[in-house]
């Protein structure tokens, strides 16, 4: 009579279908230890009954191709971004078990930011990643983990403190941020330490269960291709030199104290969604302030503007304003600046969009409305400007007009009539009036009320709603079937 006292964990593949011609060998070397990891992770997965809901997140190293053998869920992230790529896994399925899993390369050299952010955010998700002190996929490199003295292929004479400086301890390193829940180190080189390693991955997957936050386990693990060794010399040169510098054992725990970790979105129940659906309707057919929509020429319902001019010409600042009276007005908007590196005198611009339905992006490749207030802005532009959109533009500082003839032109001396006004600080509003009435989209008593909200300093409000008046009445005379003043 015989008992059966290993099988293979549910959670992997019996057969993988890497390889024509060969369903039963992985891809990794002989003595590896990712074979190891796989197995203690698959085996936790199956206990703790998550199989169904685990997604695993493969990085670019020699675990590449994980996803053959774990039969789970499984997303590939590009060289180092596993972290990010399990946040949004995880922002995205609550509920859903994820795992990132990487090498020491990926993770503290390329990926090194996005491990420490997504520790630094507490996110609840289960890390384990594998230091072999060595890039093991791409031949054996000098690793941020790799010792002092260690030949590798690119440090053939030992790592030398002068020259590539010190190991990087990432564990006790992101042990000292508030974000982590649970980080401990473990090792594959003897029946006892690999008990220890089961026994923190079941862990950090149960932590994730339990919703107790941000855990990593860090694996020091045997690479006899890249070390050059036996699978056996392998397992001694971790216990005899890898974890001198790595120490084993757990660095930080606060899973007893953590739960509720789990950044929930409001979930909507089934009855909920006609009412949702009927609000939005509304709000796309909401009367729009003062005017009447039907007012409104069409090409602008769903305005797509740029405006563009000398930094200092409050080009950004008239952007936010649009934006911000399109949202008292029940618009979808959006606004997105563009400036060079001078803080004066460089070139300004910014894209907003104000629409009666959802903005897919920010960026306003396509303008129906552009706002140049120099020269170089309408050369930039003018090509832009959707057939049928408008061009505004300030004819007192650009001399050579627009040469389209499928699109509206409104020339106004916005400078002149800013200086008529007492300040050429206001030429933005005068803009922003011959907006307004070029386009019927904003209405005058909104407009009026964002910009006194804005308007920091007073003595400039009284000018700004004069500024405002004056473009719109110059443009109201083009245009006096739209706009009276
Ligand atoms: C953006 C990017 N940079 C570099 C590479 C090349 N590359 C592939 S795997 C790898 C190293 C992997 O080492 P590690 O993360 O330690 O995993 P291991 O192979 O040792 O398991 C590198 C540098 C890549 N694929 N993508
Ligand atoms: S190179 Fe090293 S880490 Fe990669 S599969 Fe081979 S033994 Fe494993």
């Amino acid at each position: 009579m015989y008992v059966k006292a290993l099988e293979r964990p549910k959670s992997l593949f019996g057969e993988f279908d890497r390889k024509p011609g060969d369903h039963l060998t992985t891809h990794y070397c002989p003595g590896c230890g990712h074979g190891n990891l796989h197995k203690y992770i698959a085996e936790a997965i199956d206990q703790l009954g998550i199989q169904n809901r685990t997604i695993l997140v493969n990085p670019v190293g020699c675990s590449v191709f994980a996803y053959y053998y774990f039969d789970v869920g499984n997303v590939q992230a590009p060289h180092g971004r596993a972290p990010a790529a399990a946040t949004g896994v995880k922002r995205a399925l609550p509920d859903s078990i994820v795992i990132s899993y990487q090498g020491y390369g990926a993770l503290a050299a390329i990926g090194g930011n996005e491990i420490l952010h997504a520790a630094s955010r507490g996110e609840n998700i289960s890390v384990f990643f594998v230091n072999n002190a060595i890039y093991g996929m791409t031949g054996g490199q000098m690793a941020p983990t790799t010792l002092l003295g260690q030949r590798t292929s690119t440090s053939p004479t030992g790592r030398a403190i002068d020259r590539e400086g010190f190991p990087l301890r990432v564990s006790e390193l992101l042990a000292t941020l508030e974000g982590p829940t649970y980080i401990e180190r473990v090792a594959l080189y003897d029946s006892k330490s690999r008990m220890r390693a089961r026994k923190a991955i079941k862990k950090a997957l149960q932590n994730q269960v339990e919703e107790r936050g941000f855990s990593l386990v860090e694996v020091l693990s045997p690479c006899p291709t890249g070390w050059g060794m036996t699978p056996g010399d392998s397992c001694a040169w971790i216990s005899d030199h890898l974890v001198r510098t790595f120490p084993l054992g757990v660095i930080k725990d606060l899973s007893a104290e953590r739960h509720g970790w789990t950044r929930r979105r409001r979930t909507v129940a089934v009855e909920e969604i006609p009412g949702i659906l009927g609000r939005l309707r509304n709000r796309a057919d909401a009367p729009l302030g003062s005017f009447d929509p039907g007012g409104i020429p069409a090409r602008y319902r769903n305005a797509r503007v740029k405006i563009a001019g000398f930094g200092g010409q409050g080009v950004l600042f008239l952007g936010k304003l649009l934006a911000e009276v399109g949202i008292a007005e029940g618009f979808h908007v959006s606004w997105l600046p563009s400036y060079g590196p001078e803080m004066r005198g460089g070139t300004a611009n910014c894209h907003v969009n104000i629409s009666r339905t959802p903005v897919g992006s920010p960026l306003v490749s396509d303008p129906s409305v552009l706002i140049a207030l120099n020269r170089p802005s309408l050369d930039k532009f003018e090509r832009e400007v959707v057939a049928g959109g408008v061009i505004i533009y300030d004819s007192s500082l650009i001399d050579v007009p627009p040469t389209r003839q499928d699109v509206e032109i409104v020339a106004i001396p916005v400078t002149e009539i800013a200086d008529r006004i007492g300040s050429p600080k206001v030429a933005n509003m005068v803009a922003l009036g011959a907006f307004m009435g070029v386009t019927q989209l904003l209405g005058r008593e909104p407009i009026a009320r964002v910009i006194k909200r804005m308007t920091k300093k007073e003595a400039l409000l009284d000018l700004n709603l004069q500024a405002v008046e004056a473009g719109a009445g110059f443009v109201g005379a083009l245009h006096a079937d739209l706009w009276a003043v």
